[in-house]
């Protein structure tokens, strides 16, 4: 399975962009949703979800990503109110899995979500993009937080994080969070981790914690998740398979010094949700947000994509904030989230995966040989698939197994059987595979080899085979050899490792 590319959408008359404009964008699966009239600590009602699943259904998109269920302040602070509020996100949990939501992102943020200092700040090329001054972003909160409750009264739109019934008591909320130090707020993320992750592994859900955007504490209030070191601790904090992340590249960004492609490297299997977003730096500290494309930024989006390529990604992704275009700007779109940009940040990450996918076919097309070899004690006229069961997914597959050389597959054609005798019995050996010929070792645990027996290697075409290692091949499909080559156990005697039991079975048979 592919990674699967998403695009957050806030809700039918909450949001400008159609479902049906985003059914045009190429490769889009699932929709990333919420509920957006909902309060943090709020239980989200069976009734309420199943009605956006039924506008999703209506376009063939999936719900499996939510974004966000906000997390209530109370448990932020650790307050004695928080098991009530907890117990709710769990209700949140369970009647979301009933709709097959997959992955839960959030943040711990206090008070505030994302933090900019100008919505629509010009790019220079005619387009606006989110703006992070940071003189503006130092003590006086009440002006930073008047700047975006005035826009978002004067255009009608609510953000995620900055609800106005929250942001009208700002000061108390500031008191409130008085004393949590990052010791604290990390003591209190445990906590509620702890608590809810029963719960999300009954519903097979995933929490994906968002970055903290921007990464380093803002207004004396503690941010966690901002670099390299909190992720790794936030993983081995709670590490259970369900408590996952949301990588946001943005986010991280925003601080020069985080290699975001080194992270998704590292933690690729708890990543849950991607977040794609380009940041460009000033030499003075700014920021401000920029296309995807790799240039345009200094976030390394090209890096970051290969990371997620090579580690083969299959969560969900989605391009981020985008710039506005066109006919985007104050009124018209939500800030971020207008539709050309995303959407064009869309095209890039698909072409840069696309190509990395075909380098990838190339490579293995170009090394695949015309002919491999499959090795058995029995004769057949026709190899068929097996169940294997190997040490990994990739050996333990329905298939026929085949190596590139002849010499690979000798272990496999030698006639061992399970002492005593049995024709239906098991066989009990290892092998070293020698990836250069002309040898492989073969290790006989326990059971037997007639010195006189011999075994198959059966030559066939490589066309219904993949590659799953280094020199093994796999074929789901039943194959008519070109060729079978009887071989004399006599001829690879010298090849088998008899164990101290094996030997005495040896003897005492054949000697
Ligand atoms: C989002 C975040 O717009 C954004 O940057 O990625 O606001 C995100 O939705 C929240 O932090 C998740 O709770
Ligand atoms: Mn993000």
């Amino acid at each position: 399975m592919p990674m699967q590319m998403t695009f957050r959408w806030y809700g039918e008359g909450n949001d400008r962009i159609s479902l049906s404009d985003i059914k045009q964008i190429p490769g889009v699966t699932g929709i990333v949703w919420a509920l957006h009239h909902k309060m943090p600590g709020e239980i989200w009602e069976e009734s309420e979800i199943a009605e956006v699943k039924r506008q999703l259904d209506e376009y063939g998109f999936n719900m499996d990503v939510v974004e966000s269920v906000n997390v209530h302040d109370d448990i932020k602070i650790g307050l004695p109110t928080r098991d009530k509020y907890i117990e709710n996100y769990k209700q949140c949990i369970r009647n979301l899995s009933k709709f097959g939501v997959k992955v839960i992102c959030y943040n711990f943020m206090p008070i505030f979500d994302w933090t900019r200092s100008n919505l629509f700040h010009p790019v220079g090329d005619g387009s606006t993009a989110l703006f992070y001054e940071k003189n503006m972003i130092q003590d006086d909160y009440n002006a930073m937080a008047k700047y975006i409750l005035d826009f978002t009264e004067k255009y009608h739109m609510s953000f995620p994080g900055w609800e106005p019934e929250r942001m009208a008591k700002l000061d108390e909320l500031f008191r409130a969070y008085e004393g949590i130090d990052h010791e604290k707020l990390w003591a209190n993320l445990k906590y509620f981790l702890e608590a809810i992750m029963p719960t999300c592994e009954e519903c097979g859900i995933k929490m994906a914690i968002h970055m903290d955007d921007p990464p380093w504490d803002i207004f004396g209030l503690p941010r966690l998740l901002v670099d390299e070191a909190s992720i790794d601790r936030f993983l081995k904090m709670v590490d259970h398979p369900c408590n996952c992340l949301t990588l946001c590249s943005g986010s991280l960004g925003a601080n020069p010094d985080n290699n975001v492609a080194a992270i998704v490297r590292k933690h690729c299997d708890r990543i849950a949700f991607a977040h794609i977003r380009n940041v460009k730096h000033f030499e003075n500290g700014d920021f401000s947000e920029a296309s995807h494309r790799d240039c345009d930024g200094d976030t390394h989006i090209l890096d970051i994509l290969k990371a997620y390529h090579d580690c083969g990604f299959e969560g969900y992704i989605r391009p981020d904030h985008g710039r506005h275009l066109w006919s985007e700007g104050p009124g018209t779109v939500r800030p971020g989230y207008g539709l050309y940009d995303r959407a064009m940040g869309i095209m890039y990450m698909l072409g840069v995966w696309d190509m990395l996918d075909k380098l990838e076919g190339n490579k293995m097309e170009s090394s695949k040989p015309e002919f491999l070899y499959h090795g058995s004690p029995y004769l057949f006229d026709i190899v068929e698939p097996q169940q294997a069961c190997g040490a990994n997914p990739q050996e333990s597959q329905k298939a026929i197994y085949a190596g590139t050389n002849f010499e690979h597959v000798i272990p496999f054609a030698l006639p061992i059987r399970w002492y005593p005798d049995n024709p239906s019995g098991k066989r009990d050996f290892t092998c070293e595979i020698c990836i250069q010929p002309p040898q492989s070792k073969t290790f006989l645990n326990y059971g037997s080899l007639d010195p006189n027996g011999v075994g198959y290697v059966y030559k066939i075409r490589s066309d219904s085979f993949t590659k799953v290692d280094d020199w093994q091949w796999v074929s789901p499909i039943a194959v008519v050899p070109t060729e079978i080559i009887k071989i004399k156990v006599s001829d690879y005697i010298n090849t088998v490792v008899f164990s101290e039991e094996a030997k005495e079975i040896h003897k005492k048979l054949y000697s």
